[in-house]
């Protein structure tokens, strides 16, 4: 059987991916190995365009709008050729990560590699695939792999999509444009998934990724209305900032494995700078539950990192947050 050219398929989810400002090349090499499929404010996203400055990669970027661009149906024929052997997702438990979820093929990252023809879904794989295909430092040494693969687990497991799109029933930190436009997203999301539904019928392998989503974005409806499931996720947040603040100590030095910066503070920054952008940041400031100066410190350096700088801080299309100076 022939193998599929996923360039080709790349192609057409592109042809209707052409705002200049969102879709273009960064970099110096005009016709960069990846392709990236992402968006401005998403956390994933964050991860692999951290790790692709870290390495100084070029690629081709495609900042795609949310949720619109996400949900068409060739960018998810695309994504779904690197997800053909996983169980979709289609319930919620505030938590993103494909382990433990499942895989969502309505959702960014995606990374076309064109010179090995393989299409990568899942930040931390993706994240893991460059940093072994790519040149540059090494995210991932082998003498400490182990516990660097931990802290990325951990960072992948944080329910940081609930505290995004719900409110703490009492102490909504969220920045009031962000809080509103989150208001009813899911009902939307499922009118727009249910119009592609009609749209694709007969092709199985599209209805049924839609027929998931809107399970998975139902079931998020629901746990966002509800005040304990969203109570019970800022409280194991504060449990995981507690437990950063003691691996810190027991690394002793600047960064969560050592004196090495690695992927694991790649994760960790996005992490932190996240939950200090929603306000967040009183779980380990002063006397927060999980009150550390350590961690304060840490967030400092990790946003400090020019790499970190120029694929989130000064990305465009990442909003301002009144917590952040
Ligand atoms: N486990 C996946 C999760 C990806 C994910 O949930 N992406 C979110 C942004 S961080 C998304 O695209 N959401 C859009 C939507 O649900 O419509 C990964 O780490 O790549």
């Amino acid at each position: 059987m022939n193998e599929t050219n996923v360039s080709e398929l790349a192609a057409k989810a592109n042809e209707t991916l052409t705002d200049p400002e969102r879709n273009r090349t960064v970099g110096d090499d005009p016709n960069p190995r990846f392709e990236l499929y992402h968006m401005a404010f998403s956390l994933c996203s964050h991860k692999v365009r951290t790790t692709l400055a870290e390495k100084g990669a070029n690629y081709t970027g495609h900042d795609m709008i949310f949720p619109v661009e996400n949900y068409a149906p060739d960018y998810v024929r695309l994504r779904l050729k690197g997800g053909e052997q996983l169980e979709q997702v289609s319930d919620y438990t505030g938590r993103s990560s494909t382990t433990t979820e499942g895989f969502d093929p309505c959702v960014v990252p995606t990374l076309v590699d064109h010179e090995a023809n393989r299409v990568v879904i899942d930040s931390k794989a993706i994240c893991e695939y460059i940093n072994e295909t790519a040149p540059g430092a090494d995210l991932v040494p082998d003498d400490i792999a182990g516990e660097v693969l931990r802290q990325v687990e951990i960072v992948d497991g944080t329910p940081h999509v609930a505290v995004l799109y719900g409110k703490h029933p009492g102490n909504d930190t969220r920045p009031a444009p962000v809080a509103e436009r989150m208001e009813g997203v899911h009902a939307r999301k499922c009118e727009r998934l249910g119009q592609l539904l009609e749209e694709v019928k007969g092709d199985e392998a599209l209805e049924r990724a839609y027929r998931n989503k809107i399970a998975k974005e139902t079931a998020a409806a629901k746990f966002i209305a509800t005040p304990e499931d969203m109570r019970n996720a800022v409280d194991e947040i504060a449990g995981i900032i507690g437990r950063l603040d003691a691996d810190l100590e027991k690394a002793g030095g600047d960064w969560i494995c050592g004196e090495r910066y690695t992927l694991a503070d790649v994760c960790w920054g996005v992490s932190l700078f996240r939950l200090k952008w929603l306000g967040l940041g009183w779980l380990w400031e002063d006397d927060g539950p999980a009150a550390s100066p350590r961690v304060e410190a840490y967030t400092r350096r990790l946003m400090e990192r020019p790499g970190f700088r120029k694929a989130v801080i000064e990305h465009p299309g990442v909003p301002p947050s009144p917590h952040l100076a």
